[in-house]
């Protein structure tokens, strides 16, 4: 489904933007199933933070029909292979007008390493992501350098520990989408994003997805880690 173009962009950039996955019905069904945990998100947030709500496809029936949209999986199938399991999947909720709910720059990879580096991350934009509504910025091309230092002293920091990691402006690229689009980067993408500055809280569905021989070797396991979305689940790992 994806042409040699993007799939060439995707190898290159380490992220590909899907335009319009979504229907504006499925869109309208998402909205809604966010807005019922709109409280949750948020007490969680403490109206400052990102609040990420786990194990969603557990929540609501339309988050697991979002994580196994058959043009979401195509793509991810076209990239990484056609057995598909989820590590995770949340809500990402940034209340409005919040410096605090800004993201730090990071790789998905230390933080939950595998046994190989063929995954991602998908998200689904639950409102337009720009700027000033907190849209993620990426530093293009920066998975092919593996995993970078998110460790001091000895100690997991969750984020990048080396500014020359995340500081090359020339690379360094926002990814604007619009509501209905999907965003898909490599787990080891350096990758960041910013605050909500907007009257309206930002939500995003993010599905962390990998192929069924990747065996996770550390980080959290959810309830909805292990689902397959598609494929076979008996691989041997890789
Ligand atoms: O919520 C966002 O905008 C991005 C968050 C992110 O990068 C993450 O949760 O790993
Ligand atoms: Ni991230």
């Amino acid at each position: 489904m994806l042409t040699d173009t993007q799939k060439r962009f995707y190898d290159e950039n380490g992220f590909l933007v899907l335009r319009g996955v979504l229907s504006d019905a499925e869109l309208a069904e998402l909205r809604e199933a966010a807005d019922r945990l709109h409280d949750e998100c948020h007490r969680v947030s403490k109206g400052e933070r990102v609040a990420v709500i786990q194990d969603i496809i557990c929540r609501d029936e339309g988050f697991l029909k979002a994580a196994r949209h058959s043009v979401f999986l195509a793509a991810i199938a076209d990239l990484i292979g056609p057995d598909l399991e989820l590590q995770s999947g949340t809500l990402n909720w940034k209340p409005p007008a919040s410096m605090k709910s800004e993201v730090g720059w990071h790789q998905k990879f230390p933080g939950v390493p595998h046994s190989h580096r063929d995954w991602l991350v998908g998200m689904f934009p639950l409102d337009d992501a720009t700027p000033e509504t907190g849209c993620m910025r990426v530093i293009a091309g920066s998975h092919r350098r593996g995993p970078v230092e998110h460790w001091q002293e000895g100690r997991f920091k969750g984020f990048c520990q080396n500014p020359d990691d995340y500081t090359r402006e020339g690379d360094l690229i926002d990814v604007v989408v619009r509501a209905g689009d999907v965003t898909l980067h490599h787990c080891c993408l350096i990758h960041a994003a910013y605050p909500n500055r907007s009257t309206s809280p930002h939500r995003s569905l993010v599905f962390t997805v990998r192929p069924t021989d990747c065996i996770q070797l550390g980080g959290r396991v959810y309830q909805s880690s292990g689902l397959l979305l598609q494929g076979r689940d008996n691989t041997p790992a890789r």
